[in-house]
């Protein structure tokens, strides 16, 4: 009898084995499989109830299939999913106005993923730097900082610091000046000595990656008046920082800042869609036009409604005042455990770190793997920095009980 092959669900030993088997090894997951997810919890396929303290880089924070999102995602489905922009779509133009309005911004152009939404920012700079600033042809420059995480392609890895991303990737994008974070007299030099040259300064409001180190208040407002002031366009990549994760609509407000290019992704859709976008204003988002920047996908129909739905979600559900209420709570909970291996919690509503004293050889990775083994998923970075960032979704006993586990698995340690 010829065995039949059948695609479906698998247990949690299988499912590990065959992604290490059979898909590429660019990831360490923790190893925890996850089979099904609702609101703030994941479950995997024994069962098993998780706290997800990741969610999914920020991507999820209206919940893991929230009820409204999917509802919008399934009819839409049954109506039309993707036209190209060879045509007009039925869609589209609801979405781009609502979002529009959502940001405060005039326009908006759609995109997929995070780092394509980047992609788009750093043309549509250049562009602007030639056709409105006067740039000689190919001199345009964007700075942008040390330590900084825009994503995976070749103009994302040309700017970064960290050599797991670069190295060996190269020949890598010219045009790009590094700058520290979190250091405006350095960003008011290279714009005095090369302003000229200069069409953008590419910014994280709190870089994540980096362990999510939040600058210094009045960083980010400086930075607006320097980059006014010499013609340049301040870009905010807020593809994580963005859509109330932060405690507010984008983590920018907390200064009043509004940058000339905005760059949103990941929790655009609640997690159900690759779906980004960058917002301007017309008179710099219209200096590309028909034929010159695009994506089969960009800005499709269930885009559109999924995307429609996760704002609406976010907006209905006051979810960008309980980010704020619960970080300061969580953060105050946290600070409270006074643990000698917790070297400081930082963050800005429910984006967090923990950053740890690694002691008698347990590192992050260590703390991460007990708190999954009492229900709690999160992941380290850096070797001693572990993110905690839940759904926005969680209420608060939900919160008071998984700070529970994680003081549970701190007691442990100490
Ligand atoms: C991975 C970190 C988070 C981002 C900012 C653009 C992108 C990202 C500010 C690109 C993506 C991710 C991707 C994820 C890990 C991750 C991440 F740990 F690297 F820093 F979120 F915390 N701008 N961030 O944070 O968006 O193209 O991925 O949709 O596995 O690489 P994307």
């Amino acid at each position: 009898m010829p065995q039949k092959l059948v695609y479906g669900p698998v247990g949690s030993d299988e499912a590990m084995r065959l992604e290490e088997s059979c898909g590429a090894h660019n990831y360490h997951p923790l190893p925890v499989v996850i089979a099904r997810g609702e609101g703030p919890f994941v479950w995997d396929p024994e069962g098993n109830r998780y706290f997800d303290f990741l969610s999914a880089y920020s991507a999820m924070n209206q919940g893991h299939c929230h009820p409204r999102i999917i509802e919008a995602l399934v009819e839409q489905a049954k109506q039309l999913t993707l036209t190209s922009r060879a045509f007009y779509n039925n869609c589209l133009g609801t979405y781009e106005k609502f979002i529009t309005e959502f940001f405060g911004f005039d326009m908006v152009l759609p995109m997929n993923t995070g780092v394509e939404g980047v992609e788009t920012a750093v043309k549509l700079a250049r562009r602007w730097g030639y056709d409105k600033k006067g740039i000689a042809e190919n001199q345009a420059k964007i700075v942008v900082c040390e330590n900084n995480f825009h994503g995976r392609t070749i103009t994302a890895i040309s700017v970064s610091s960290d050599p797991d991303s670069y190295k060996g990737f190269g020949p890598y994008l010219p045009g790009f000046i590094k700058i520290p974070y979190n250091d405006a007299d350095a960003l008011e030099k290279v714009l005095r000595e090369q302003g000229d040259d200069i069409c953008g300064f590419l910014v994280e409001p709190i870089q994540g990656e980096a362990g999510v180190f939040v600058p210094d208040d009045g960083y980010l407002s400086r930075c607006r008046e320097l980059c006014t002031r010499h013609n340049a366009l301040l870009i905010c990549d807020e593809v994580q920082t963005g859509i109330a994760r932060t405690g507010r609509l984008l983590a920018s407000d907390y200064e009043n800042v509004r940058p000339d290019i905005l760059i949103l992704g990941k929790a655009i859709s609640g997690g159900v869609l690759p779906v980004s976008a960058i917002l301007a204003d017309r008179d710099i988002m219209l200096v590309i036009g028909p034929g010159e920047h695009g994506s089969t996908f960009g800005g499709f129909p269930l885009a559109c409604a999924v995307a429609t739905a996760a704002l609406e979600v976010v907006r209905d559900e006051n979810l960008t005042e309980k980010a704020f209420e619960l970080g300061e709570h969580l953060r105050t909970e946290l600070r409270a455990l006074d643990h000698p291996m917790i070297d400081l919690v930082r963050g800005k509503g429910l984006l967090n770190a923990i950053v740890i004293r690694p002691r008698d050889g347990v590192e992050a990775w260590d703390v991460c793997v007990r708190l999954k083994e009492k229900g709690l998923l999160c992941k380290p970075t850096h070797g001693d920095i572990i993110r905690l960032a839940p759904p926005l979704v969680i209420t608060r006993e939900q919160m008071d009980e998984a700070l529970g586990i994680i003081r549970e698995v701190f007691d442990e340690l100490r």
